[in-house]
């Protein structure tokens, strides 16, 4: 499995084929720097330009879920990230029907283009999450949902006449708000991420963090860091898939930093002849992209300009390797094949796998994978 991205691939200068014939091997790719006479050039580092260009041609996709309580900034926030209207305000409940039945997932999609580059995205909004007065439970129809995608994708894969790309709806991040309360973690927020952790990417953040001082804020998420790690939840980006010493330097910060005490708005205002996205309030205006004022701009960084195709490769190659391998161990439970000694996705650290079948609680891996898939 590899999480390596297009933009991460860095490939050295080529001098492996010594007797190549530099003649014919300088592309005129633009943007290249000229190679011409450059003996032993092969021009393997014009596929990072062949990559670029089909991802244009391709345009990028993401799906982010937010989850957290009415009122702490979820729409707010999705609106801040992408500088539009990508969700919708909550509505108020009416009255009358102040406890829903069910959780209303709503999905929004929004095409975003910059500088020539395009890419989808899509908000999934759940409302009402832990609004109620027994919130038992109320990650289920989450787990539901998020699960229910992988079915979607699952069953366009085993499609003997399958797409060539298939639509992919699966939640690549779920963004959990958690409300800046200064104590601890609810027990309904450790529950959500406990469970939800082994399905999805989660990136935690403090939802209104304008609303706590420095020390509480700094306080605040040194106790989070603390409970998740008593907790064995492991949001993203997750220790066990780091892939080299180079990543674990860079996600080891991040590990540090969560959850990022963010504020959001959608309104700008002029503060020093510079446009900028804020709250006003009598005694100032909060910023909410400048970092010395909160930590929005770290997760934006995290989800949109530096991990964004990571996250969806651990979203294909982790989350929804372990939902497939399951899937199709239930639906094949009469093959008695021998479990295979290489596993397709790395075992869970923590090992917590009590709600997957025994076939993958014994390792946490898939071991019939290969087989099945060419059985399939
Ligand atoms: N103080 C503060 N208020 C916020 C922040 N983000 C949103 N709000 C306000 O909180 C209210 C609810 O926001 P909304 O985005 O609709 O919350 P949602 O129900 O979670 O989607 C609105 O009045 C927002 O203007 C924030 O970071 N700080
Ligand atoms: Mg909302």
């Amino acid at each position: 499995m590899s999480t390596m991205t297009g933009s991460e691939v860095s490939l050295s200068h080529s001098n492996m084929s010594e007797t190549a014939k530099p003649s014919h091997a300088n592309p005129q790719v633009k943007g290249d720097k000229s190679h011409g006479g450059e003996f032993g050039y092969v021009g393997i580092d014009a596929i990072l330009e062949q990559m670029r260009r089909k991802a244009m041609k391709q345009g990028f996709e993401l799906n982010l879920m937010v989850v957290g309580q009415s009122g702490l900034g979820k729409s707010t926030l999705m609106n801040t990230l992408f500088k539009s209207k990508v969700s919708r305000k909550s509505v108020k409940p009416d009255p009358e029907e102040r406890i829903p039945k069910t959780i209303d997932i709503k999905s929004i999609s929004h095409d975003i283009e910059e500088k020539g580059v395009r890419m989808k995205l899509t908000v999934i909004d759940t409302p009402g999450f832990g609004d109620q007065i027994n919130n038992e439970n109320c990650w289920l129809p989450i787990m539901k949902f998020i699960n229910d995608q992988y079915e979607a994708y699952l069953q366009e894969e085993i499609n003997i006449d399958r797409k060539k790309r298939i639509p992919d709806s699966r939640v690549h991040c779920c963004i959990y708000f958690i409300p800046p309360t200064g104590h601890c973690l609810r027990p309904l927020d450790v529950e959500f991420m406990r469970r939800l952790s082994k399905v999805v990417n989660i990136v935690p953040v403090i939802a209104k963090a304008d609303t706590l001082t420095l020390e509480e804020r700094d306080f605040f998420k040194q106790t989070i860091r603390e409970e998740l790690r008593a907790n064995g939840i492991d949001v993203y980006p997750q220790k066990e898939f780091d892939e080299d010493a180079e990543d674990r330097l860079i996600n080891d910060k991040i590990r540090e930093a969560i959850p990022f005490a963010v504020v959001g708005s959608d309104q700008e205002y002029q503060v020093n002849g510079k446009r900028i996205l804020g709250r006003k309030t009598k005694w100032g205006t909060i910023e909410v992209e400048n970092i010395a004022h909160c930590e929005f701009a770290y997760l934006r960084d995290l989800l949109i300009r530096t991990h964004m195709q990571n996250i969806k490769d651990i979203t294909s190659n982790i989350h929804y390797e372990t939902y497939r391998v399951r899937r199709l161990n239930e639906s094949n439970g009469h093959f008695s094949i021998q479990p295979s000694d290489h596993a397709a996705v790395p075992p869970k650290a923590d090992g917590q796998h009590e709600e997957q079948p025994a076939v993958l609680q014994a390792n946490g891996v898939p071991p019939q994978l290969e087989v099945l898939s060419h059985e399939l």
